[in-house]
């Protein structure tokens, strides 16, 4: 579901990323090319137009966070916006206070209702209801049938008559009462196209058990019909919300992207499967981020905007340049990162880390350790690490309750660290006096190595903001 937009997304993402600067220039390029995937999605034309028009807008005006990239900016608002058209939050069933709470099931033939109503009725269940699902679809005696089966198959209880849909559908109201069942799913007729009478029999229903909730089940693999079929239904029958079905043959989206913004009603449940449990709660904001390819990658800006310290950073990045990055730089650092939150989790929040390291288990406590020695030595050490001789490396690491192998690992971590950078460009060649330049790496604790400290500096790069 959904994966044309995805590819779409991620492309035009990627792209921008590999931007530094962000002008004018480049967002137009990416709203053009956002627009058109949404097309090409078959979302409806002026649900895209003013979707990208609410983009642009926002990424001119930028609200211009300290601790994002501008590619990130423009990803956060496109999700926003996309989360919105999508129904912004999800819907919340309130209980008649006085039960049942009656949902009346209404939509063309096909479209999924029966399948429906028996998923609508697990999902009750788990929610800790005791649901009764009425057959209301008296046109084939099939139909009857199969929601029993179906009823059965949910563990949920069931109920019909041989009369007409409109006395059925009254008499299950009641039969709820009877039984004590404090929430009513009623099943109705649909048919091919919509028509009069078909309009004619939901309304008398409807009129007839006065639900607290009508959805429309309709079809997803039917595009923009669908949502003209919900515009068609809404205008007679008042409807809450829309029951999206077979998502799951539904590569392109563009009916879930369309219905909110053309009916005015969100997306209260979907479908994604025939079986009972590929059913859900609609929930816009994880399906815009399923959309987006992004993991869970916003709620990782969202903690870094709460927490990052950009004042900070900045510094960090600034003595990095200047070849003056310490012991002490490193500390506020990783300081810095560790306010996040545990690294496991912060790795698991994003996007394109490979299974194995999200599921790698990480020793916070290693982290622990380092922030232990470096606070352990003095100003001066944290300078210049060269001066840390053999009876400070055994003070350091008696004050740090760390072994000398402990202490001497970490500096040979960090001067290693630091001859990357220097590698990289990103420090001098030997210029400055201060920071590990000078120091003779692994030296003194060669041959003893203990355990590495494997998951402290190095892992911790990628998330600090370029
Ligand atoms: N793949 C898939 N099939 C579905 C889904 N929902 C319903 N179906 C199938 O669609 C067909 C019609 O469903 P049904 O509930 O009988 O539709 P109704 O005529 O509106 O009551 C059945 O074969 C269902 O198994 C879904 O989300 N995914
Ligand atoms: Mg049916």
């Amino acid at each position: 579901m959904f994966e044309s937009l995805s590819d779409r997304f991620d492309a035009i993402f990627t792209r921008l990323r590999g931007r530094g600067r962000l002008g004018e220039a480049e967002v137009d390029q990416a709203l053009r090319e956002i627009r058109l995937a949404l097309l090409e999605a078959d979302v409806n034309f002026n649900v895209v137009k003013a979707m990208v028009a609410r983009i642009r807008e926002r990424c001119v005006g930028a609200e211009l966070s300290k601790s994002l990239t501008p590619a990130q900016q423009v990803i956060k608002i496109v999700n926003e916006e996309l989360t919105n058209v999508l129904g912004g939050e999800p819907l919340r069933i309130s209980y008649a206070s006085r039960p049942p709470t009656v949902v009346l099931l209404a939509g063309l033939q096909g479209s999924g209702k029966t399948t429906a109503a028996a998923k609508l009725g697990r999902w009750f269940k788990q929610q800790g209801r005791q649901p009764l699902l009425v057959g209301a679809d008296l046109q084939r005696p099939a139909a009857v049938e199969q929601l029993r089966v179906l009823a059965n198959q949910a563990g949920v209880q069931f109920w019909s008559e041989a009369s007409d849909p409109v006395a059925v559908a009254r008499g299950g109201v009641e039969e709820a009462r009877r039984r004590g069942r404090d929430v009513v799913v009623v099943d109705t007729a649909g048919r091919l196209t919509i028509d009069a009478e078909l309009m004619d029999e939901v309304r008398r229903i409807s009129e007839a058990v006065e639900p607290g909730y009508t959805f429309l089940v309709i079809d997803a693999m039917t595009g923009q019909d669908a949502v003209n079929t919900a515009q068609a239904f809404h205008s007679t029958l008042a409807l809450d919300g829309v029951i999206l079905t077979k998502l799951d043959g539904d590569a392109r989206g563009g009916a879930a992207l369309s219905v909110k913004e053309v009916v005015g009603k969100p997306i209260a449940f979907a479908s994604t499967g025939e079986k009972l449990a590929d059913f859900d709660a609609f929930y816009p904001d994880r399906m815009a981020s399923r959309i987006l390819g992004m993991g869970d990658v916003l709620s990782l800006i969202e903690q870094a905007e709460r927490t990052y310290d950009q004042e900070v950073a900045a510094r960090g990045a600034t003595r990095l340049q200047e070849g003056r990055f310490t012991l002490e730089d490193f500390l506020e650092q990783l300081q810095q990162v560790r306010r996040m939150g545990p690294l496991k989790g912060l790795l698991g929040m994003m996007p394109g880390v490979p299974k194995e390291l999200r599921q790698a288990d990480f020793d916070e406590r290693e982290m622990d350790w380092v922030e232990a020695i470096i606070h352990s030595m003095t100003p001066e050490e944290r300078h210049d690490p060269s001066i840390i001789n053999g009876s400070r490396r055994s003070r350091i690491a008696n004050g740090s309750g760390r072994s000398v192998a402990d202490v001497n690992q970490l500096l040979k971590r960090f001067g290693e660290a630091q001859a990357a950078m220097r590698s990289l460009g990103l420090m001098p060649k030997a210029t400055k006096r201060s920071g590990g330049n000078k120091k003779k790496k692994g030296k003194r604790g060669a041959g003893r190595v203990t355990p590495p400290l494997r998951n402290a500096p190095r892992d911790l790069s990628p998330l600090r903001p370029r």
